[in-house]
């Protein structure tokens, strides 16, 4: 993109945002890439030399349910080591201006939104910190800490599983309808860093779009998301989104 229109989508991007009572946002894997986190699909993908099917879902695990943990507690050993990157604070100053009218919609289960300090956030692919017990269902906050190959309940001995949701699963029912109603009523929707691909959370750009919500994106790349911007700014969101800030 040539740099005067990219500074003209700014500027339009800017007074969309400034005239906005409420916006939500839908972040995914990108918005990370800057924090040293790799994404999920593309050069360098999570899932390279890893099929996601070999991991990410409830068959894999039930196939192999080491495997899946050891793929799992990589991950979560990796957190340790990352932090959030100026597009997740950012974010948290377009909260600062907003308070009630922001919604921060993440397909994220890395935390780096809560560790920036985003307030209202909906992780509703789930989280790489929690676990949850395949037997009683409890769900408890383990954070970064090592777990053990096969970790199991201390309260009903069952397995303990991460608490994301896999391919073929339903997202969280309360966290998923709070994100619809998010999306359906702001005047703006953000779509940060996402190849807009995965349903149903890819559905609520529609859903902003057919209540009349500008759609801004922000994308290295032009994604699935990108005929049904309003703007796409192209460039990394760690650059981009505080490009915006001053501008506001
Ligand atoms: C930058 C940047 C920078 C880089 N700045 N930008 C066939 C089989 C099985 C399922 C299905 C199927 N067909 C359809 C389905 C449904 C499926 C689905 O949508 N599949 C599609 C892929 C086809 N959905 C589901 O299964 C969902 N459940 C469901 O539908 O239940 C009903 C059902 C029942 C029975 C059968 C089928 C359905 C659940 C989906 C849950 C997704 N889970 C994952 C894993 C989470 C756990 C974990 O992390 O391990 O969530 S998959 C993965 O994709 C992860 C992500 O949150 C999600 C989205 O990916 P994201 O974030 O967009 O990342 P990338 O890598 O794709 O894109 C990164 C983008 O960033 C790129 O555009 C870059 O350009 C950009 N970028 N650097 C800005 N610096
Ligand atoms: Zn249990």
């Amino acid at each position: 993109m040539n740099p005067d229109s990219l500074q003209r989508d700014l500027d339009l991007a800017t007074q969309l945002l400034r005239t906005a009572r409420k916006v939500a946002v839908l972040t995914g894997a990108g918005i990370s890439a800057e924090s040293g986190l790799a994404t999920f699909r593309g050069a360098g993908g999570l899932w390279e030399g890893q099929r996601v099917e070999d991991v990410a879902t409830p068959r894999a695990f039930a196939r192999d349910p080491s495997l899946v943990w050891r793929f799992y507690n990589l991950r979560r050993a990796n957190l340790a080591t990352v932090k959030p990157n100026p597009g997740h604070y950012a974010l948290v100053q377009i909260e600062d201006r907003l308070g009630d009218g922001f919604t921060l919609i993440t397909q994220n289960v890395d935390g780096l939104h809560r560790s920036a300090g985003s307030r209202n956030v909906l992780e509703i692919h789930g989280s790489l910190r929690r676990v949850r017990c395949v037997g009683c269902g409890v769900v408890s906050d383990r954070g970064v800490e090592s777990l053990p190959d096969l970790p199991h309940c201390v309260a009903c001995g069952k397995m303990l599983r991460p608490d994301v949701v896999w391919f073929e699963e339903d997202l969280p029912d309360l966290v998923w309808h709070r994100a619809c109603k998010a999306a359906g009523e702001c005047d703006c929707f953000l779509v940060i860093g996402t190849s807009a691909v995965d349903y149903p959370a890819a559905g609520l750009i529609d859903l902003a779009r057919m209540q009349t919500a500008d759609v801004i994106e922000i994308n290295i790349q032009p994604s699935a998301a990108s005929s049904h911007a309003t703007i796409t700014l192209l460039g990394p969101s760690g650059t981009i989104l505080p490009e915006l800030i001053k501008r506001l």
